[in-house]
């Protein structure tokens, strides 16, 4: 398959209940995981864009639903006319400064965006490679495969870890989560390693 082209990718919004999402009825590729896992960072990776989607070392300012609208292009296979659609940047679980108030909310809105969308071709669930899944993320793995989602687990901050280490981390992850080895991917938004891959089963998704 020839390189995948990002031709365009902008902010649309930051949404706060599902009545402020967009009403442009385009396919969404989700992102969910714990505050500072490198949601932010793959967004920006993904789309080569410095600072589309705002990074930070201090976890759990991100409490919106943020649309990014993009459009992709492949020479092969079809199709040549740029393809648009939303990468979706949920709001981090697992901040342990905020209120179980806070948290509830969240998990409200959150749950509520997943049942509600129309065109949700899968979610990311990102997971620290560097750590075996906690608590958190298994109960949001979980979720997802209740609700029928397609899941793709994202393993990042890849280039934290050296070889040997990361073959054991990625069989953890792979363990807990009780899925193929095949459908962990690591990622690196430093390095951008998984970056190709991400955008075939992006692209795949998108022309089915
Ligand atoms: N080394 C390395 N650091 C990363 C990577 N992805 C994110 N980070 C760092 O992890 C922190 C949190 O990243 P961010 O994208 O804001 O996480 P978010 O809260 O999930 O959106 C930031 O300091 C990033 O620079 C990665 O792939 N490699
Ligand atoms: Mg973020």
């Amino acid at each position: 398959m020839d390189e995948i082209i990002i031709v365009k990718s902008e902010y649309v919004t930051s949404a706060v209940s599902r009545k402020t999402c967009p009403e442009e009825p385009l396919p969404e590729i989700v992102f969910v995981g714990r505050s500072n896992v490198g949601k932010s960072s793959l967004i920006n990776s993904l789309t080569r864009r410095k600072a589309l989607a705002r990074t930070s070392g201090t976890p759990g300012k991100t409490q919106t639903i943020n649309f990014f609208r993009v459009e992709l292009k492949s020479a092969n296979p079809l199709p040549l006319t740029p393809v648009p659609f939303y990468l979706v940047d949920l709001p981090g679980y697992g901040y342990a400064k905020t209120s179980k108030t806070n948290r509830a909310l969240w998990a409200k809105f959150i749950d509520e965006y997943l049942s509600s969308r129309r065109d949700i071709k899968f979610v990311c669930q990102l997971i620290d490679m560097r750590h075996p899944p906690l608590e958190s993320d298994l109960k949001s793995f979980a979720s997802l495969i209740k609700k029928n989602l397609p899941v793709l687990v994202v393993a990042t901050k890849s280039d934290k870890l050296g070889k040997t280490e990361r073959q054991k981390h990625l069989d953890a992850i792979q363990k807990a989560l009780n899925v193929d080895a095949d459908s962990v991917l690591p990622y690196s938004s430093t390095k951008n390693e998984g970056r190709s891959e991400l955008l075939d089963v992006i692209l795949n998704s998108l022309i089915e």
